[in-house]
């Protein structure tokens, strides 16, 4: 297909038609080759989790070979995927934690506790008694605390503090109140052991329950101790697109969702000595941009600029001037490896849980990470000196963006309370707020439902807030500045045109997403009302990943009304499928709406949003 067909972007069309020009596959000639996908596993109804199949249920054979029907296959996938989703999320969370104990413990001279007055909020929110105490000995107690959120002693995770009343007793009801991040995960693996929850509703309740304590678990900690030792995120202005490659510097592309290692090669990017090297072999200095998550991570905290999503990234390399690609975990393409191996690109992997065949390894740990960071900005800097100039293009001039919203930066620039957020929403200049996250598909041409419901929502003076991939789509589309309220309503355009901020407001990574949790929360208390009652909605128009899955179940969980530009492998059972749509609205006040078409979509929270203000007597 031409490239016009396969994404909206200028940058991407000429990255895929260099692609195809050097004979470099990308993710849209495999996926070409992939089509027609397995119909029974796009509807969900196939099963490979016992021996005495795989089965799949048709027709013909309604029933695998344990008896299992179309509705508890269906189910069991479905649970699992939510649960691989949460455990990718849990575990980046875990790991800030671990790097908070190396702090504790004196183990690491590279990281440090940068907000203290975060980390004395945050273990108040949990119980932990701050008055006078030293910051080593808080956090020696937040960190066992938050240890105790992924175990099995606990009745409910920390944050659940966090959560409406209202919202508790529906989860208590439901016997879906989160209680440990693992337990959950490893509950639902044995739920989904032949023999065990044979009961389609039953063990979507379970995925619901595993979805929240992502949500207000895993994905919480890694937030809230991210911001604790990398330093919460305050306004400030950046760049994206792939002009943000500098063709006179040598490039290093972080890729993945930690900031535990982005963090450090940047520190390690500055290193006057190393910048002096990286001039010495003829460059004009070293030049840090993100990719996905980890990318997202450091623009809100360090404004480091943003080189793509997560269709970006084949092609990123593909402009001849990345000396490095330094991963973590998660959303990277294997095929980055091999892209790599076509250009002077060194491809850097650094997680023992992660590692690529083909890549170089470098094992980062608390302990030795700045230093295990400075060779890897050498081998770029050394790198550089192999670049051929004549395979050099890079097709675009950057532009420019706001980040840095997170919710203590929105309550600063709010005057120090939620109150003039409450007020504009129920003058009706903000109707309401919807969270567009997640990812790109090559299913669909690449960011347009992302930007184009983006677009048709803030018209209707519905504020969006951005995270994941989804940032650096709004980015692209100028609406991440100031001055893209003039393609908004007339009442956001008076609200955030008096605030100096955009009708976009980009929120974070895709763990950050616990912050517009946390905001929803804070909303509803501020009014007396569930999570549920308020004009709000999710979307994620484009999602491919485990992940997505388990966000779009804990903000419906949570009361969210969520939007999917296509649905989840379960269309093979009416029954999931109908609780998805419908059945959850009676049992948690919220459910999924699937919808491919962004001006119809736009529609559906605008009735939505109508309906809840109704509701709330506005
Ligand atoms: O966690 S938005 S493609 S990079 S899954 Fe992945 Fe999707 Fe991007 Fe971040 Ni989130």
């Amino acid at each position: 297909r031409p490239a016009e067909e396969l994404t909206i972007w200028e940058d991407a069309r000429a990255m895929i038609n260099k692609a195809r020009a050097e004979g470099i596959e990308t993710v849209h000639e495999r996926l070409q080759k992939q089509t027609p996908h397995c119909k029974f596993c796009e509807l969900g109804t196939s099963c490979r989790i016992c021996t005495m199949g795989p089965c799949k249920i048709t027709p013909k054979s309604p029933r695998g070979v344990c008896g299992a029907d179309a509705d508890v296959v269906v189910a069991r996938n479905f649970g699992r995927f939510v649960a691989g989703g949460a455990a990718g999320h849990s575990d980046h969370g875990r790991d800030l934690i671990e790097v908070l104990e190396a702090i504790v413990e004196g183990e690491t001279k590279d990281y440090k506790i940068t907000d203290e007055d975060k980390l004395r909020r945050i273990s108040a929110e949990v119980g932990i008694e701050t008055e006078g105490r030293d910051i080593k000995d808080i956090a020696r107690d937040a960190m066992e605390c938050f240890f105790g959120d992924f175990g099995s002693r606990k009745k409910e995770v920390s944050f659940l503090s966090r959560v409406p009343q209202k919202r508790k007793d529906i989860w208590t009801k439901l016997g879906m109140v989160p209680r440990g991040v693992d337990r959950e995960i490893a509950e639902m693996m044995h739920r989904t052991h032949m023999g065990c929850d044979n009961d389609a509703p039953n063990t979507l309740l379970h995925a619901a329950r595993t979805s929240l304590a992502d949500g207000w678990g895993g994905s919480m900690i890694g937030t809230e101790l991210s911001d604790v030792i990398f330093g919460t995120p305050t306004p400030s202005m950046s760049q994206a697109n792939l002009g943000v490659i500098k063709e006179d510097k040598v490039n290093i592309l972080v890729h993945g969702h930690n900031p535990v290692v982005s963090e450090m090669i940047l520190a390690a990017s500055r290193d006057p000595e190393i910048v002096a090297e990286a001039k010495a072999a003829g460059a004009a200095g070293i030049n840090i941009a993100g990719l996905c998550c980890t990318g997202n991570e450091l623009l809100m905290r360090k404004g480091i600029p943003m080189a793509g999503n997560h269709l970006m990234t084949e092609l990123a390399i593909l402009t001849g001037a990345v000396e490095a690609v330094v991963v973590d975990y998660q959303c990277i393409m294997p095929s980055l490896v091999q892209i790599s191996s076509c250009y002077h690109t060194r491809f850097i992997d650094t997680a023992a849980k992660a590692r690529f065949t083909g890549a170089t390894h470098f094992d980062i740990h608390p302990h030795n990470a700045y230093e295990q960071a400075t060779e890897i900005v050498r081998l770029a800097v050394k790198a550089y000196s192999e670049r051929d100039a004549s395979r050099v293009d890079i097709p675009c001039e950057p532009v420019e963006i706001m980040t840095g919203f997170s919710n203590e930066a929105v309550i600063s620039a709010l005057g120090g309370s939620l109150d003039p957020l409450v007020q504009a929403i129920a003058a009706g200049d903000i109707r309401g707020a919807v969270g567009i996250v997640g990812c790109n598909n090559p299913k669909f041409q690449q960011d347009s439902m992302n930007v184009g419901l983006a677009k048709e929502l803030i018209k209707k003076d519905i504020l969006v807030l951005v995270t994941g991939c989804v940032t650096t789509a709004a980015g692209k589309a100028g609406l991440l500045v100031p001055d893209a309220i003039e393609m908004a309503g007339p009442g956001i355009k008076k609200v955030c045109g008096a605030l100096g901020i955009p009708p976009v407001l980009h929120y974070g990574s895709c763990v950050d997403n616990a912050r517009i949790l946390q905001l929803c929360a804070a909303l509803a208390d501020a009014l007396n009302v569930d999570i549920s009652d308020l004009p709000v909605g999710a979307s994620s128009p484009e999602w491919y990943s485990e992940k997505a899955a388990a966000i779009g179940l804990y903000a419906v969980a949570s009361g969210i009304y969520t939007h999917l530009g296509h649905p989840p492998n379960i269309l093979g059972s009416e029954t999931v499928t109908n609780i998805a749509v419908s059945g959850l609205e009676d049992l948690v006040g919220a459910s999924f709406v699937i919808e491919p078409d962004p001006v119809k979509a736009a529609e559906l929270f605008d009735e939505r949003i109508k309906a809840k203000r109704i509701g709330l007597g506005l």
